[in-house]
């Protein structure tokens, strides 16, 4: 069973991620790990710390001679900014007069309810762990999993289709997302040009006015065959799976599989992608019109795409901040402001990606089993032969 977990905070000395379950053979790629990255600190909108941070996997355990042994695989990612906090946040007691407070919590942050939680008299544990850096231990596991997903002939990338008010409004299809994961500068990761440049307006606009910005990615998982989850039980249906998986990720607020929103108020019609057939098409023949379903039907993928949304709340640290309360003296003040990226959308569709490929590559480790590649893969030709051959 593939299982993972991440430790550290923000401005500790480094994360942590630990990812179990991982057949042995496969070959790991540190380029590729560290490009994804590289990817997740891109984007036009974050703020003075990715100036500081240059995000690099430091491989622990469960890989030797540039493959997977079968064994736990823990990764390092350092945090470089920790040198700028080893009296603020040391782990033996230190000095308390050189603890940075977090005196009053900020609207839409974990920190208000994390220190209720938690009992603490202010927030600075709460945002260190709740912060969206943790996401950057997600993405380097979430690279193995990409790995072993392309084995099995399955690519998974993420573009973004809205920031603000300014959106795409058609479909990208999957060349176009592709060449976007080519690019060495990476603006807002979006395929239309047009939209792409209305949506550096909406990030200006929040740059100017003290104020933060949200909006849309879409994961698009390409090649994954039919036969992946199952209706069978509630907790494997793979769009219940998908969902959690990228709802998990900080200031997602609504995910949306396909065009699942719209589905909501268009007639059955409108909705449901028509099926024929064409022998050589596909894995088995049976194609479809359209793909409304985002690949995703009864719990199943049915050969198609899988496209997920995820709908981003804008950053909730303002440098015009909002009102609050001071947590000694519970008299209102203005909401704690640290430095802060002011958009993320293009970042959080790379987290996305990496929960994405995490959560295909468990179901069809589950689906097709091995403990070394050789057997995975045999297993999933396998399976491949039967869909032909139906
Ligand atoms: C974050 C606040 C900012 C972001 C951080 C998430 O960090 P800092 O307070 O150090 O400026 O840059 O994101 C990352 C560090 C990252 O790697 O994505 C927050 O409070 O969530």
């Amino acid at each position: 069973m593939l299982r993972y977990f991440t430790a550290g905070e923000s401005h500790g000395e480094a994360l942590v991620a630990f990812l179990s379950g991982m057949p042995a053979g496969l070959k790991v790629n540190q380029a590729f790990v560290d490009r994804e990255l590289w990817r997740r600190q891109q984007g036009y909108g974050r703020g003075g710390r990715m100036k500081i941070e240059r995000d690099r996997a430091h491989i622990l355990s469960g890989v030797r001679h540039g493959c997977t042994i079968g064994s736990p695989i823990a990764v390092l990612l350092e945090n470089k900014d920790w040198t700028n906090w080893t009296e603020a946040l040391p782990v033996e007691p230190g000095d308390p007069a050189k603890h940075k407070r977090v005196a009053s919590p900020r609207p839409g942050h974990a920190d208000l309810a994390g220190a209720l939680k938690y009992n603490f008299p202010e927030a600075r544990y709460v945002l260190e762990r709740a912060s969206a850096r943790e996401t950057a231990a997600r993405v380097a596991i979430g690279a193995l999993a990409k790995l072993l997903l392309r084995e099995l002939g399955i690519e998974v990338l993420s573009h973004v289709v809205a920031v603000g008010g300014a959106a795409v409004e058609k479909e990208v299809a999957w060349p176009a997302i592709a060449e976007l994961y080519q690019r060495e500068e990476v603006l807002l990761n979006c395929a239309d040009a047009s939209a792409e440049t209305r949506m550096k307006e909406e990030v200006d606009h929040a740059l100017h006015t003290g104020d933060s910005v949200g909006g849309v990615f879409e994961v698009v998982a390409h090649g994954v065959p039919p036969g992946l989850g199952t209706y069978a039980q509630w907790d494997e249906r793979l769009d219940a799976l998908l969902a959690a998986a990228v709802m998990s990720l900080q200031a997602v607020k609504a995910v949306e599989i396909g065009s699942g929103v719209a589905a909501a108020t268009s007639p059955g019609s409108a909705v449901h992608d028509e099926i024929g057939y064409e022998k050589a098409s596909g894995f088995n023949g049976f194609t479809r019109t359209r793909n409304k379903a985002g690949g995703i039907e009864g719990g199943v993928s049915n050969g198609e795409e899988i496209r997920v949304r995820g709908y981003l709340k804008p950053i909730s640290t303002l440098r015009r901040p909002l009102q609050s309360v001071d947590f000694a003296s519970r008299e209102p003040v203005k909401a704690a402001y640290e430095r802060s990226d002011v958009c993320v959308v293009p970042a959080a569709g790379v987290a996305a990606e990496a929960m994405v490929a995490l959560t295909l590559a468990r179901c069809a480790l589950e689906k097709f089993g091995g403990d070394s590649m050789g057997e995975t893969q045999r297993n999933c030709q396998g399976y491949l032969r039967q869909l032909r051959e139906y």
